[in-house]
């Protein structure tokens, strides 16, 4: 099942300039870039983003830290490409992602955890639209 999902490259992932060695963990794993974009994330998309978490105690300190800098939006198109950024990003916590998945190899703890990926191909749809217009997202496999 083809799928586009949504991801983040975080402040940290910028700051640490990890972000050849992630896109490589994706684009090694099979996974094509159809949308690519530099962007300092507004209030509102933020709290539409965080919506599940807006009301935990750590929310500010979070969105302190994802408008520290611009993050970079990939469209990332593939078979399973959901579950597999997933997979390859490692749970929220750095600290408890195995060695090998991006978290585990260049996050710190379960706030600098360096990528955002989308949790579900329903998620993906909603998080594509409030990140990407429609003319952002590409057809890029070469035919041959
Ligand atoms: P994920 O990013 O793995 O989907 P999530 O959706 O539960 O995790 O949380 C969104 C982000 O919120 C997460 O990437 C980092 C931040 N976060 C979650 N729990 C946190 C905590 N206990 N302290 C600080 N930041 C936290
Ligand atoms: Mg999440």
């Amino acid at each position: 099942m083809i799928e586009t999902t949504l991801v983040l490259l975080k402040p940290d992932c910028l700051a640490d300039r990890h972000c050849g060695n992630v896109i490589n963990r994706f684009e090694a794993a099979g996974l094509e870039i159809v949308g690519c974009k530099m962007m300092l994330l507004a209030d509102d998309e933020l709290a539409e983003h965080y919506a599940h978490v807006l009301d935990r105690p750590f929310y500010p300190d979070l969105k302190a830290f994802m408008q520290s800098s611009p993050v970079i939006a990939l469209a990332l198109s593939g078979k399973n490409a959901v579950a597999l950024v997933r997979e390859l990003m490692g749970p929220t916590d750095s600290r408890k992602a195995a060695k090998g998945t991006i978290r585990g190899d260049f996050g710190r703890d379960v706030m600098f955890n360096v990528v955002h990926g989308s949790d579900s191909p329903e998620n993906a749809i909603v998080e594509l639209k409030r990140f990407f217009a429609d003319s952002e997202l590409f057809e890029v496999s070469l035919k041959r």
